[in-house]
């Protein structure tokens, strides 16, 4: 259905001259190599074909005879142009041309996931309608590393999932039928995601023996599934591991018997797994296990793994989501933003090559706002990956609209100054800043077994948009919303121009009717659904508002505060530190003011909290009008289900507007300075 095809739709091109010009271009195609991703290329390529021009393609053997070519550089070189071949050599592996000379077309990969990528790249111009009849594509990834984890559990179920179960695992197993994982693979492969997890970061009792031979034959079949992708696969793993499989005593990173059971351990894995990408591990966070046990720090613990890991070439990913959740509410000076850049930053220059720590946007958890991580780019000698959350566990969980692309391009733009001007998070991610070996981006997909994968049908633009942004940060996410667009939905103008400013004003959107401010975390706790203003106020998570009569926010500065503005270079660390240079969308994450502080944009904060709160109902009001205007210019399906969840968003914001409204109405005591109602 259309629901399941996401954006390779695949819809027949009734565009008559443009139908014509692929059908001639695609007249005798020759594709060379034999490898697994060659094929899933071929298999790409005809289903494209077949859909889009009603045409099966001949294939021919011989290259001179065939004026569509496509192959890896070993293998069509004696055709190129030197200028092509040098192009070619200036990329990475990944990298591709795909171009026209003698009326020809070329798509050539350095390697055959560069083919892969070229072949995804004509596929999404066929879809979008481009002329193609000269073609002068030169393209490779921005970044190395571009990873998505599924947090999925055996028995089906999917930490923050929202979009039913998981397409992995069944009622304790393995699913038998993997079909679905392998459409999933070619829609991640189609945007150049190069890296899965498939199982959960919090490991419970049975992912445990995702490592041993009960499971890793199957689990081998699924690798194969993404590696004819050019996807690698990885596994969540216990940092308790040794006790729980072979009752060891210790789980201590520096015990001979614990290093030597992690040596052999992943000597079985690669047997089974011989391009098995690595571990991620979450440990010593929210009750997982850890080194912190064994008064060992998270480099003894990361290295233990990258030793195991290194003849392989095999990863560690450590995720750097570590502090103290059960901590006292009363304590003040503990500042939970602080936590990872504590924990990690005085380990720099300890960690093993291989080792990749994986840290969160954001200090805190994946708000709608937060400032950057201040510990991205602060730790020279240690590779990093920034972690997005596709998944929207606090931004609407895929029932409200929330398009996620410029939230994460403004994490991807921030100067770090942290080596001078320039040192953007896309720049330090990129491996540009700091000599990282390994480098990149990974986020927590958003995607189960509801048939249009994501719940909610425009949720697909988070995915499409999160693998198009990391592969190449300099699109725009208008450029990004319009591909997805067009390709989902066809390419009507008014379809295109509608969906693309609903997605585009989202955001900001979702914000306004929530917590203001940048202060965060006034949801239903443990769901994270709904408003719940003081529901983290007194709670153990080092979640707070500190809302009294007086005032609203968190003093994070260093005279006053918890001193977590220290965390940033200069001049980040005084824009942020100083009331008056804070920017109005932060203000509330490092400032504790008065209800009646004059923002930068004129308006004082109570009045913004009354004027974003009655604004963001009525935009979600605008954005079912919208989408309504659409019924006839699309099938009924993805219609009526879009249509449904902004029903259940109008609800929502609702709750949000006027729970906040008379809550900070009763705190202050200071009217709505135009009188609306507020219960
Ligand atoms: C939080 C989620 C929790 C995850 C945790 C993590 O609420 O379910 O386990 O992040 O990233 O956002 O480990």
């Amino acid at each position: 259905s259309s629901k399941y095809k996401m954006w390779l739709q695949y819809e027949i091109c009734t565009v008559e001259q443009v139908n014509v010009q692929y059908q001639s271009l695609l007249r005798n195609v020759v594709i060379k190599g034999n490898d697994p991703i060659i094929f899933s290329a071929k298999d790409e390529l005809q289903r494209a074909v077949k859909g889009m021009l009603d045409h099966e393609l001949s294939w021919t053997e011989n290259v001179q005879e065939a004026n569509f070519v496509i192959g890896n550089i070993n293998e069509v070189a004696d055709f190129l142009k030197e200028e092509q071949r040098q192009l070619l050599t200036d990329l990475t592996e990944e990298g591709y041309i795909v171009q026209t000379s003698n009326q020809k077309t070329y798509i050539v990969g350095n390697t055959d996931k560069g083919v892969l990528y070229g072949v995804h790249h004509f596929i999404r111009l066929m879809q979008i309608n481009s002329d193609l009849s000269q073609l002068q594509i030169v393209e490779q990834p921005k970044n190395q590393f571009r990873m998505i984890n599924q947090w999925d559990n055996l028995d089906g179920t999917v930490e923050r999932g929202y979009s039913g179960q998981s397409i992995f695992y069944q009622n304790g197993k393995i699913v038998k039928d993997k079909k679905r994982i392998r459409d999933y693979a070619r829609y991640l492969s189609s945007v150049g995601i190069n890296a899965i997890s498939i199982n959960n970061v919090n490991v419970w009792e049975e992912e445990t023996y995702f490592i041993t031979n009960k499971y890793l034959a199957e689990i081998k079949a699924i690798a194969d599934i993404f590696s004819a992708y050019a996807i690698r696969l990885y596994l969540s793993i216990n940092f308790a591991s040794p006790m729980a499989i072979d009752g060891l005593s210790t789980a201590d990173p520096l015990n001979k018997e614990v290093k030597q059971w992690w040596k052999e351990k992943v000597a079985e894995i690669y047997e089974y797994i011989p391009d098995f990408g690595g571990f991620v591990v979450k440990a010593d966070s929210e009750h997982r296990p850890g080194p912190f046990t064994y008064n060992r720090d998270h480099a003894d613990g990361a290295n233990m793994l990258a030793e195991a890991l290194e003849p392989y070439d095999g990863k560690v990913v450590w995720r750097c989501f570590v502090y103290n959740c059960l901590q006292d509410w009363r304590d003040r000076a503990t500042d939970r933003a602080r936590a990872a850049y504590d924990h990690f930053k005085p380990l720099d220059g300890r960690f093993h090559e291989n080792v990749l720590l994986q840290i969160k946007n954001g200090p805190m958890d994946f708000q709608v706002r937060e400032p950057v991580s201040p510990l991205l780019g602060a730790m020279p000698q240690t590779n990093q990956l920034v972690e997005f959350q596709v998944a929207q566990e606090y931004t609407g969980q895929q029932i409200d609209l929330c398009y996620l692309i410029p939230q994460w391009k403004q994490v991807l733009d921030f100067d770090t100054h942290i080596k001078g001007t320039g040192s953007t998070i896309s720049e330090i991610v990129a491996g540009n800043i700091h000599a990282y070996k390994y480098s990149g981006i990974a986020a927590v997909s958003n995607i189960g077994d509801d048939e249009n994968w994501t719940g909610h049908t425009l949720a697909q633009a988070n995915l499409y948009g999160y693998g198009r942004l990391i592969w190449d940060p300099s699109l725009s996410s208008q450029e990004i919303a319009e591909e997805w667009i067009s390709q989902t939905f066809g390419n009507q103008k008014e379809v295109v121009e509608k969906i693309g400013s609903m997605l585009l004003s989202s955001w900001t959107i979702y914000e306004n009717y929530t917590a203001p401010l940048g202060v965060g975390w006034m949801v239903t706790p443990g769901i994270h659904y709904g408003p719940n203003i003081d529901g983290y106020e007194y709670s153990r998570w080092g979640t707070y508002h500190f809302a009294d009569r007086e005032g609203i926010g968190v003093d994070r500065t260093i005279e006053t505060g918890t001193g977590y503005t220290d965390q940033y270079e200069e001049p980040n660390r005084s824009i942020y530190n100083i009331l008056s240079e804070c920017p109005d969308e932060l203000l509330l994450f490092f400032h504790h003011v008065p209800y009646k502080y004059t923002l930068k944009n004129g308006e004082t904060v109570i009045q913004h909290i009354y004027n974003t709160h009655f604004k963001g109902y009525e935009q979600v009001e605008d954005l079912m009008d919208s989408w309504n205007s659409l019924e006839s210019l699309m099938d009924n399906d993805r219609f009526k289900n879009v249509q449904d969840r902004f029903r259940r968003q109008k609800i929502n914001a609702k709750e949000w507007r006027d729970q906040i409204n008379s809550y900070f109405y009763r705190k202050s005591g200071i009217a709505d300075q135009y009188n609306r109602t507020i219960y």
